[in-house]
Order: C-alpha cells, then structure tokens, then sequence
C-alpha cells in the first residue's frame, strides 16, 4: 500500500459492541500502517493503556459553565473534531452509531479543511430505536444524507434504514469482525471445573441486560433443558433486568444451577468455557458475542432477530427460532448438546465461518476500500490473509 492515512475514529468509549468494534478497527488500521486519531470523552476500553504505534488519543472535554442545564457534549465534541481535522490535516472523520456523532461530524466538517471526509456505521438502536422518536428522525436521516459514505453491520439493519428513514443514498455493507489473534478456542480446562462437573453442558448468556435481550427467555430455555440435559447457566455482564432476572431464578428454583460473572474483560476466556451461547433478542443488528463466540468454537441458539440469521447459519452454527420461542430454542440446545458429533460438527463449522467471513483482515480492507473511495483515490489494497 501507498502511504498510510489520516483517520479520526468517534465511538462512546466505555460501552457497548460499537465501542468494541470501533477500537479494534482503529488498532488495525494503525497495524496497517494508517494514522489514527480517536476523538472520543474517554479513551477507549478496548484501547488499553500501553503506547501503540500510529494511534493518538484527543480527549473531548465538556464546558460546564453554570448557565447550562444540560453541558453541550455535542458541540465540544464537533469542535474537537475541526481542531483535530486542521491540525492533524485528517483525511477523514469515521464515526460510529449516528446519534450524535453523524451530526457533530456533519458539523466538523463545515469548520475544517475542504477535503475532510465523513464516513458514518450505523450499529442498530441508532437506528431500530433512536429513529423511531420523531424529535430526532429527520437529524439522523440529515446526518446519514450528508455522509460521504455509509455503512451498516448487517443487509437487515440497510434494509430498516431504508424503510423507517426513506433512505435512498447507497449503504456499504461492512459485518463485524473478530480478531482471530484474540478470539479462538481457549484451553479452559482447569477454569471450567469451577463451574461445572466433568459431565455437566455450560450455557452462556453475555449481555448488557437491557429489556431488548430478553434474558428472562434465557432462563426459560435454561429451566426446559437442564430437566433433560445435567447443566449449568453462566451469566456474564450486567444491566438494569438483573434484578428481575435473578428473581425469576430464585422463584424457579435454579439458583444452585446458575452462575453470575457479572463484567468480564477476558471475553474469548470465558467463552470459551461454554458449550452454547444463548441469545433469544428482540432486536440485534448484528449479535457481535455471536461472532466472539462462534470464533471460539461455540454455536448460538437464538433469536431470529435483525441481523442474527446473518451471522449464525441455522443447523450449521447454530439454531434460531421465533422471537419469543423459548420451547423450540430449548428443544435445539437439548439436541445440540446430547449429540456430541453434532456438538463438534457445529464447532468446526463455526471456527471455519467465523474465520473466514468475519475475519478482520477482510472487513478492515473493506473500511479500508470505503475510504479510498471516498478519497477519490485509486489504491490497490492488499488481499487478506483469512
Ligand atoms: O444498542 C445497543 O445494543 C448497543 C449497540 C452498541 O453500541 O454496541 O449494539 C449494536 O451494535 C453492535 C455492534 O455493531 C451489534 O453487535 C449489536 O447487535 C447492536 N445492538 C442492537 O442492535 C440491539
């Protein structure tokens, strides 16, 4: 590749897939020789402490002067972004999830240097949620117009992009990735004993237990199959339907059965310890702990939410079923997991689909190809290595 370029990247920090998937897209780029600029309140999680080479932090601080109820976090972090664009002469801004960093990034770009480009990935609520409220429906779909390219993680999240905002423009199709140095099977032999008996299958729930995941279907499921299968239900992370959820566990008797990790940094460790990962959404643009999970070997049994059937190949990586089906989605894991050869069929397929459709060195040659599109550059990009 030619010379490398200059890419401010805007995510929220601390929380969610988007978060994730805008820092180790960042930490990629800068592998691949590109400057990064991260314009974010806080350094990202993912970023970790130690020097990178090619990846620079700018903090956006907020002014609270007393006449403001509410500080305008906005428009600091759209003044940010012009400073950063002039100083650093950026070629472009990638912002990801629409509100507010489409709008903020629309702004930058009317006080930075002519040539600063905006590329915008729609990550789902954005979209599912945020452009469902009218007080903010015609901005996204402004913010979205005015982008000089856009993505989304999933063929289903383009297509309610389209319906609910009467979106015409082009949108890339860009899936998350999982980074293959990171996230593959891990020995978890030791660990697994804390949780579990030799003969005993593990289910797994990650989340951040918001009302959209219906976790409370996670213990239905769990409540059918261990009457069938000896088991063990590990919940991982945390939210606001934690208290409902460990109720409706106490209630139903299963609290000797189930296991609450709450946060956890080492994800592909952890994972690695399950035998199927469940995830029943109501909504899921794209279902990136699927894909940390498939890539550790680990199939789904879930929802067909979103963007879900893309990810997990039903009967191949996985089972899904009907929003709400927690009967079928039962009568999948109790299948899955008394058929060891279709347990380690699934394996092998997952480690192979995970590797080679979700690969990071493919989608960030995609990112990398938006771009230099945009750019109005003719580059030749390297062929991945999947
Ligand atoms: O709204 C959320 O659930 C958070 C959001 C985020 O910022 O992580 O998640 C969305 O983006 C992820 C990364 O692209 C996707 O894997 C999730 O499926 C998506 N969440 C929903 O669509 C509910």
């Amino acid at each position: 590749m030619n010379e490398g370029l200059k890419i401010g990247i805007t995510c929220y920090p601390s929380l969610g897939g988007s978060g994730v998937v805008a820092t180790e897209l960042g930490k990629l780029l800068a592998e691949r020789g590109h400057q990064v600029h991260f314009i974010t309140h806080n350094i990202p999680f993912r970023l970790g402490s130690s020097f990178q080479k090619n990846i620079h932090y700018h903090e956006v601080e907020v002014n609270d002067y007393y006449v403001f109820r509410y500080p305008p976090y906005d428009l600091s972090l759209a003044s940010k972004m012009a400073q950063v664009a002039n100083l650093q002469q950026l070629d472009l801004l990638h912002v990801h999830y629409a509100v507010p960093h489409a709008v903020c990034a629309y702004l930058a770009k009317q006080m930075a240097h002519p040539d600063l480009k905006v590329v915008t990935t729609l990550h789902g609520t954005d979209i599912t949620v945020l452009a469902q409220d009218e007080s903010l429906k015609d901005m996204i779909r402004f913010a979205i117009n005015k982008s000089d390219a856009v993505t989304a993680v999933s063929k289903d999240l383009i297509r309610e992009t389209r319906e609910l905002l009467d979106i015409e423009r082009p949108i890339d199709l860009t899936y998350n990735f999982v980074d293959k140095r990171v996230y593959y099977p891990r020995d978890c032999s030791q660990l697994r004993s804390e949780f579990a008996y030799p003969f005993e299958k593990i289910m797994m729930h990650i989340s951040n237990f918001r009302p959209v995941k219906r976790v409370s279907d996670v213990v239905d499921v769990f409540a059918r199959v261990q009457e069938k299968v000896a088991s063990r239900l590990v919940f991982v992370g945390e939210g606001p339907d934690m208290p409902k959820v460990q109720c409706k566990i106490r209630e139903m008797g299963l609290e000797d059965r189930v296991h609450f990790l709450g946060k956890q940094d080492e994800i592909a460790q952890v994972i690695s310890l399950a035998d199927c990962l469940l995830l029943p959404s109501e909504k899921e643009s794209f279902g990136l702990v699927a894909l940390e999970a498939m890539a550790c070997g680990v199939p789904t049994i879930g929802s067909e939410a979103g963007g879900i059937p893309e990810l997990v190949t039903h009967g191949e990586t996985g089972f899904l079923a009907p929003i709400g089906e927690t009967e079928t989605m039962a009568e999948y894991a109790i299948q899955l997991l008394s058929q060891p050869m279709l347990a380690q069929k699934m394996r092998e397929a997952c480690l192979h689909r995970a590797r080679h459709v979700f690969c990071n060195d493919l989608i960030a040659r995609e990112y990398e190809k938006i771009y230099y599109r945009v750019l109005g550059k003719e580059v030749e990009v390297p062929k991945p290595v999947c």
